[in-house]
């Protein structure tokens, strides 16, 4: 069975926000998406210069042909524009609505960011007449349930009273969300006589499209048949993973990454299965001279911008040791290397292709043929600065950093010729973990 959710919305030419959003959210959810479109508007991250209203027959033929052969499991509205837009919408889903057909998660989207408004204000009673009562669940956020009540919002009081004046219209629940309400951005929801409150924490960054995305993933879990409490707690999880991972584009405010929800997973498998392969491949070649007193270890990190900390590079559980003549290595798990994984990460902040990296002992002859084939850079850690030695963890991206300086690029190979208490080592660095194998097999004498 595949679950279909239908955001009737505004386009965000900018692809931040709106249908855009709204498409990618229910991608992450593995819902269909489908878009009754009723507006375009033109922005970037700076700003929305223009807006073109469809004309309403348009909207309503939209949605008639989309419930008509696909059907609906789920529709959210956003950007509704005007009121001739309002009375058509309505008009519409009432019919759905009447029948029980599919839930409307109403998200009143007014005025956006810029401070451009994206419901007339000349609508603002038609659409509280017609799409409030519409709604299984209504979305505002501070503003949006000031104008829409009234009531001035200064505290947690004020969020509840004003969730009863939402419900009063005609909402069946109410969810308040408190991004621009107190520290902890607590959201209050109000169904079925009851609060409910989810604990948040104030994320900062990029945070366009962060009321679609999050109206979009209540809709996506609702057409899955999560209740309302579950969905939300859903779509809490996802949002603060969106905001976490936001895309750092244009100049003004950046959006939020609806697909790293699914994204993340699928690139955790990739590196996973990469890594494996390229270790079990190590493993049956003859490579004890390789390994160093310590250990050698194999890493391979998450792409950009997934990769941040260690959790998100994987690496051989317990190094790849001597085992008599052979080598023997754990499982392939993620955050179980801290030297390799700070030492790509810092790779990978000069080049993000650059994120896989293993390391093998120190052989004058090795790197003799590794200055011949590839480039080569090296860190010295008795120049390491006290303040540097005595941060915890501190050593190995300072030494990468030097050494990727010294030749201005990230390099295949970086050595370091050890310390008192610290063996010597070579670093090979790659685009993957096969990558990494060829370099090797190039390297061995
Ligand atoms: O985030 C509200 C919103 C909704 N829809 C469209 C938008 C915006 C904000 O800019 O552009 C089309």
């Amino acid at each position: 069975m595949i679950y279909k959710a239908l955001t009737i919305a505004g386009s965000d030419s900018g692809g931040g926000a709106g249908i855009q959003a709204d498409l990618k959210t229910f991608s992450a959810f593995n819902v269909h998406g489908m878009s009754a479109i009723t507006s375009v508007t033109a922005q970037n991250t700076l700003d929305i210069r223009a807006i073109f209203y469809l004309p309403s027959p348009m909207v309503k033929k939209q949605i008639e042909c989309i419930i008509e052969d696909i059907g609906v499991d789920s529709a959210k509205t956003g950007m509704l524009g005007n009121e001739k837009i309002i009375k058509a919408v309505a008009s519409t889903i009432s019919k759905a609505f009447k029948k029980k057909e599919f839930p409307v998660v109403v998200d009143p989207v007014m005025v956006a960011k810029s401070g451009v408004y994206l419901l007339q204000e000349s609508a603002v009673d038609a659409f509280i007449k017609h799409i409030i009562p519409l709604a299984y669940i209504i979305t505002p956020n501070k503003y949006e349930a000031e104008k829409l009540t009234g009531i001035k919002i200064k505290g947690k009081e004020d969020v509840k009273k004003c969730a009863k004046e939402i419900k009063k219209l005609g909402a069946h629940a109410v969810i308040i969300k408190g991004g621009h309400i107190g520290e902890n951005a607590t959201d209050i929801l109000f169904h079925k006589g009851k609060f409910t409150e989810y604990e948040g924490r104030r994320l900062r960054g990029c945070t366009h499209g962060t009321g679609c995305s999050f109206s979009a993933a209540i809709t996506a879990n609702l057409a899955k048949g999560y209740n309302i409490e579950e969905s939300i707690k859903i779509a809490k999880k996802f949002i603060s993973t969106a905001i976490k991972y936001g895309v750092k584009i244009g100049h003004g405010h950046c959006p939020v990454n609806p697909i790293s929800w699914i994204a993340i997973e699928a690139e955790k498998w990739k590196v996973y299965e990469e890594l494996k392969m390229a270790v079990n491949k190590l493993l049956n070649d003859n490579i004890i001279d390789l390994i160093p007193e310590v250990g050698m270890n194999f890493a391979y990190a998450l792409p950009y911008p997934y990769a941040k900390e260690m959790k998100d590079v994987a690496s051989v559980e317990g190094r790849i040791v001597r085992a008599g003549e052979k080598a023997r290595g754990g499982e392939i798990k993620f955050g179980s290397s801290r030297h390799l994984a700070k030492a790509i990460l810092k790779a990978m902040e000069h080049n993000r292709e650059m994120r896989a990296v293993m390391n093998i002992r120190y052989d004058k002859n090795i790197l003799k043929k590794a200055k011949e084939i590839f480039s080569i850079s090296f860190y010295n850690r008795q120049q390491e600065p006290a303040k540097i030695k005595k941060q915890e963890g501190a050593t190995i991206p300072w030494g990468i950093e030097q050494a990727i300086k010294r030749v201005g690029k990230v390099p295949d190979i970086i050595y370091h010729e050890g310390d008192i208490g610290k063996e010597p080592m070579i670093l090979i660095l790659g685009k993957n973990p096969e990558d990494v194998l060829k370099k090797l097999t190039k390297l061995k004498i």
